[in-house]
């Protein structure tokens, strides 16, 4: 269609869904108005391209992927959708001859944060790719009502407050009454005529409410389908009519409990009940539904595997395994061996941590009294494995029910998230697992969407690049690679230059208007963005960034470069220590920031309330990219790719998928310092390796001694001396014995700075040489190794 007609076209809808779908004139509309009649006129459009895809899929009868994931970490879609559908230019325009400011329609939307980090985002990544691949899939999860917490900081200190994106109506949502199931939770078991019935005590409806998710060049278009917990019975009248108005409500409450709220847990357990309820309730209604697909156009379940590859994201659903066996055997009486050798063939799992508190295991009594079916079948899942294999690994164990022995035992396939996450994987974790099946573990390195994370982020370089390499790259980047040949070339690095500006630019705007804060643009901008965790490491760097105004306070005539230090991150609200770390670094900040011996060269800012579309401001403004943890905790990281996509640096351990970043990029264009994953084991054996470390590094010494003297908290001066003590007596994560190696790292990264072409030529190799880590290529993996799925255009 031509623009202009198109452009007359979209103003037409835009004002017929201001009147007809929202009640609304011109004169009195809102922000908010404007902003859902542009939705609902981009989702018309986006519908053709669903139900083409849908009936593609059933006259191929195809093989289709089914992702399971308790969180899809999702942010704003209006522009997501119309980079796909190519129109965004038109949008704008639209816009403004409606007399609205587009950026700030878009700006409105709120930000899905049905998730709590890496494992969220990248299944919100990995649905953009199904899609841009043409790969008929399914993604599965749970409509919060509460997504994850918002951030704000009182005094430094964080203090959570409950989200509500659904206080909006969700624009983007289909509601599908008519497609809801039974979850029953509870009750016993009993045997009749041969048959085992399950009498659930409780039951709720799981209903589904879709999503469109949309391809790159709307080409292909799949669903993302969620579950809202609903009570079977809506309402008690005879309560009511008693005079009982809250007991009339209650079944109602009590069902909806179920999906009301994302649990802020970022790789640590928490032994709820209502989380067990919660993987219960998906990963039933999930699996019911896809049974119910499958049995519309074919007949005999033990073809489910040629039709079906559940992937399960992380443990969460592993209930998945013993689900579809007791629907196999229960309701559609396949027997149970067969039933289980069906399910194996469906599943795939993988896993996102190694760390020991994040692998889900239900104490025993809880388990069987919420899920006594599934026990029961876990059980005999078990008997079986002990026997075929000789191996002594059960999942039933010392009173609990580990899900990653379940979800490995019962999938065709496990995958870590990194080549080293991987490795560890076999040699840790699973490894007596992987010695009884050693063909299962395979490696799927994580990717992200180059369309959000460099074409919808950072229009500047996207224009730079169009006009350089053409336009199609953003579905096959590794054209990226052709820009390598500019590196050198004056004007190129010249115009590389302005857009890393203009995307400081809109990041000291955005941050003024809403924090009250600006910086330097000609300052480095050093960012640490990602949830707060220990193993994480920000205390190194706030530690690094507190000896490097010691040493500049020291010598303040010195031609120091000048440095801006972002951090921004969640802390789960029961992690008492990632809170303190939170609360020190806006005190440091403090101080920092009002010093004026170093204020030209140091300043820190944390602004609150991190979340997807903070990222997409911050990632494309920055300069260098902090990848730091430990050296084999870290499982994958994700960010890491979308920073040097961006062409930020990395200073970085050789951890998760750092290793493989550092192989692409060029060692020469990566900081690397830091203990290997094998040394930190090593290092661990070692007594009193954190006094040592420090007693060793005069500097280190020295800013321990001013954080426990109270320089950066005069009110309270012992507030951190549990941290201090912490460094000295056990240290984990090493923060003592890597500080010095990134302490003199980051001055290498002050030199290469201050040389502007090499740190520019280094840059764009940077953004030149991650085409590898698009989410395309990593689901083609998944498709080629795991699902044995097919592309259908
Ligand atoms: C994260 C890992 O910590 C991160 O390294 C990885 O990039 C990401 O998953 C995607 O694979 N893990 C989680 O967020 C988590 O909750 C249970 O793991």
């Amino acid at each position: 269609m031509n623009t202009k007609i198109f452009q007359i076209k979209l103003k037409q809808e835009i004002l017929r869904h201001l009147k007809y779908s929202l009640g609304k004139d011109q004169g009195h509309s809102t922000p908010y108005d404007w902003r859902m009649a542009l939705s609902l006129a981009m989702r018309d459009m986006v519908v053709d391209p669903w139900f083409d895809s849908t009936r593609k899929t059933y006259e191929a009868n195809a093989k289709r992927v089914y992702y399971l994931s308790m969180e899809f970490l999702i942010g704003r879609l209006i522009e997501d959708v119309a980079i796909n559908l190519g129109f965004e230019d038109v949008a704008r325009e639209t816009m403004r001859e409606l007399g609205q400011d587009y950026s700030r329609i878009v700006a409105n939307e709120p930000d899905a944060a049905l998730g709590n980090g890496g494992l969220g985002r990248l299944a919100a990544c990995f649905l953009d790719s199904l899609s841009t691949l043409g790969i008929p899939a399914y993604g599965y999860g749970i409509r919060y009502e509460h997504g994850l917490f918002e951030q704000h900081f009182e005094n430094g200190q964080q203090i959570e407050t409950a989200e509500g994106w659904l206080a909006q109506r969700n624009v983007w949502e289909f509601e599908r009454p008519e497609v809801s199931y039974p979850i029953g939770f509870g009750g016993h078991v009993s045997e009749s005529d041969g048959r085992t019935v399950w009498h659930p005590a409780e039951t709720v409806r799981a209903q589904a409410y879709d999503a469109p998710t949309l391809g790159w060049q709307a080409k292909w278009c799949n669903t993302l389908r969620l579950w809202a917990a609903k009570p079977t019975r809506k309402f008690d009248l005879e309560s009511f009519n008693r005079g009982d108005f809250l007991g009339a409500s209650a079944p109602e409450a009590l069902a909806r409990t179920i999906s009301r709220v994302l649990y802020p847990d970022d790789t640590t357990e928490i032994g709820k009940e209502l989380r067990l309820k919660q993987e219960y309730f998906f990963t039933s209604a999930s699996i019911q539904d896809l049974i119910r697909r499958f049995l519309s156009t074919n007949d005999d379940l033990r073809n489910l595997p040629d039709k079906a590859a559940i992937q399960l994201n992380d443990t969460h659903p592993a209930i998945a395994g013993p689900e579809l066996i007791r629907l196999l055997t229960d309701v559609h009486d396949i027997e149970i061996f067969e039933a289980i050798d069906i399910t194996r063939k469906c599943l795939g799992y993988t896993n996102h941590t190694l760390l020991p508190e994040a692998l889900e295991r239900w104490p025993e009594h809880l388990f069987a009294r919420i899920l006594p079916r599934h026990y029961r079948i876990i059980e005999i899942i078990q008997d079986q494995h002990l026997k075929e294999t000789g191996s002594n690994i059960r999942i039933i164990d010392h009173g609990n029910v580990n899900m990653g022995e379940l979800a490995f035992i019962m999938a065709h396939h496990v995958n870590g998230v990194s080549a080293l996450h991987t490795e560890l994987v076999k040699e840790t974790v699973f490894g007596d697992l992987h010695k009884v099946y050693p063909k299962r573990i395979v490696n799927e390195t994580n990717g992200i969407t180059p369309r959000r994370w460099l074409y919808s982020c950072n229009k500047p370089l996207r224009e730079l690049i169009n006009s350089t390499i053409g336009t199609k790259w953003p579905d096959n980047l590794e054209r990226l690679k052709r820009l390598a040949k500019h590196a050198d070339d004056a004007s190129f690095q010249g115009e590389f230059r302005a857009a890393k500006r203009q995307n400081k630019e809109r990041l000291i705007s955005w941050l003024n208007e809403r924090n009250g804060v600006t910086f330097n643009p000609d300052a480095m901008l050093d960012v640490q963005v990602k949830r707060i965790h220990e193993y994480k490491r920000q205390l190194m760097n706030l530690l690094e960034t507190i000896a490097y105004w010691n040493e500049i306070k020291e010598n303040p005539t010195k031609d120091w470069t000048p440095r801006v230090k972002v951090f921004g991150g969640k802390a789960a609200p029961g992690y008492e220590v990632a809170k303190q770390i939170i609360h020190l670094i806006n005190d440091v900040a403090k101080v920092i920031n009002n010093d004026p011996v170093t204020k030209d060269y140091l300043q820190i800012i944390f602004p609150p309330n991190y979340n997807v579309s903070m990222a997409e401001i911050l990632i494309p403004a920055s300069d260098l990219s902090e990848q730091i943890s430990t050296a084999g905790k870290e499982a994958s990281g994700t960010g890491n790719m979308k920073f040097a996509l961006n062409g930020a640096l990395t200073i970085g351990t050789l951890d998760g998928a750092n290793v493989e970043i550092r192989e692409h990029v060029g060692a020469e264009n990566f900081f690397l310092f830091g203990l290997t994953a094998s040394e930190v084991v090593e290092r661990r054996n070692e007594p009193d390796y954190a006094r040592r470390a420090i007693e060793a590094s005069p500097r280190l010494y020295r800013v321990l001694n001013q954080i426990a003297s109270g320089v950066f908290s005069p009110e309270e001066t012992h507030r951190y001396g549990s941290i201090v003590q912490m460094m000295y007596e056990s240290d984990y994560f090493l923060v003592t014995c890597d500080f010095d190696s990134y302490f003199d790292t980051q001055r290498k990264v002050d030199e290469a700075y201050k040389d502007t072409k090499l740190w520019t030529k280094m840059a764009i190799l940077n953004t030149a040489n991650v085409g590898w880590f698009s989410s395309d290529r990593t689901i083609k993996g998944y498709a080629k190794d795991i699902w044995h799925t097919k592309s259908l255009y």
